[in-house]
């Protein structure tokens, strides 16, 4: 009978165990604290940031499954053996949640959703009109699993699409592929409106600041749904008070919740959503680890595994 430790501090959470029973009928579903005990026999954690020094107590976990796609809620434990294999979320929910979350913000970014609303809060009649779809260039940072998602669903509307990433991409109509550090600024001066999904490493942190924002073109906008690491916050604000940047959309930060007094919350060119451009969902989640989980004991390689070397 397979084992899984589940562990979720979070309300609502009691909608896991019938998609697991589900997915994996005769699961021994345990959620956390009955996890019992490490000498139980092989198990598999599922885990949303768990608490520090828990993982590595449970001498029976043969592998983390993450929760989400990123893995910094788990690798931020350093006890964790570093042969213990973590495996990242990358089920078909999560990725139409994106494509959904991100092309409803690249919408409102070009056709100036956040200045419309403002203007109805002031009574103000203001018309303002946006460019072509085609003369708006869409920049996606990262394109793997998520970012890809993204693009399929951009690339309908004709925006001007381009994405980076760590390795070159087989050339793709549609879409201009950029790749490391030394394409990084072609790619942010042609990009007005920028989407960053990229995994928080050591890489990605703080990409995003003055003098790279700087190199964008005069209004583009920011919307990050990656991980908070890749903005230096102040530098935005820095560049959405002069002028240069036209506004941004963040869903990802440092420190979450976002505390409630933090000046974000009031900058009237910032949109705030709180990790939810794409959340992960227990149907097609479940499934997506009973398969991993069937590789695994049929002596096949799991689908996405943490590289350790990469960070992602
Ligand atoms: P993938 O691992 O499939 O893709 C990551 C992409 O980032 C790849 O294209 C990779 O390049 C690129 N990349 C990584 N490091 C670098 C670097 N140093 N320079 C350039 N490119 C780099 O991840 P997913 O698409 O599944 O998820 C991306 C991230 O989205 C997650 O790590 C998570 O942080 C975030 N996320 C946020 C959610 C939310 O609700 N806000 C929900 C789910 C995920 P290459 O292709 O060359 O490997
Ligand atoms: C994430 C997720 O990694 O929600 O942020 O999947």
């Amino acid at each position: 009978m397979t084992r899984i430790l589940f562990y979720l501090d979070e309300p609502g959470k009691d909608v896991w165990r019938p998609a697991f029973e589900a997915a994996m009928p005769g699961v021994d579903f345990r959620d956390y604290p009955d996890w019992g005990s490490p000498d139980d026999g092989p198990a598999y954690a599922f885990a949303w940031e768990p608490e520090l020094g828990l993982i590595a107590k449970y001498s029976n976990i043969v592998a983390v499954f993450s929760l989400g796609a990123g893995v910094d809620h788990i690798t931020r434990d350093t006890s964790i053996p570093t042969d213990l294999p973590i495996i990242r979320m990358s089920d078909d929910g999560l990725k139409e949640g994106m494509a959904e979350f991100v092309l409803m913000t690249v919408l409102m970014h070009h056709r100036y959703m956040p200045r419309m609303m403002t203007a109805q809060r002031n009574h103000k009649w203001q018309r303002l009109f946006p460019k072509r779809a085609e003369n708006v260039r869409v920049g996606i940072l990262g394109y793997g699993a998520l970012g890809i998602a993204c693009a399929d669903a951009l690339k309908p509307l004709g925006y001007g699409l381009a994405a980076w990433s760590r390795t070159a991409k087989p050339a793709e109509s549609g879409i201009e592929h950029f790749t490391g550090p030394e394409q990084f600024n072609d790619f942010l001066a042609r990009t007005d409106i920028l989407v960053g999904l990229l995994p928080s490493t050591p890489e990605t942190t703080g990409l995003l600041n003055k003098d790279t924002m700087g190199l964008m073109p005069k209004h583009a906008s920011i919307i990050n749904v990656g991980r908070g690491t890749l903005v230096n916050l102040d530098d935005l604000v820095t560049l959405l008070d002069s002028g240069h940047l036209a506004g941004a959309t963040l869903d990802v930060f440092t420190e979450e919740p976002l505390n409630d007094s933090d000046p974000l919350w009031d900058h009237e060119k910032i949109n705030i959503t709180p990790h939810i451009a794409s959340i992960t969902r227990p149907e097609t989640a479940a499934e997506y680890v009973a398969n991993n989980i069937k590789k695994i004991e049929t002596g096949q390689q799991p689908d996405n595994v943490l590289d350790r070397m990469r960070g992602y």
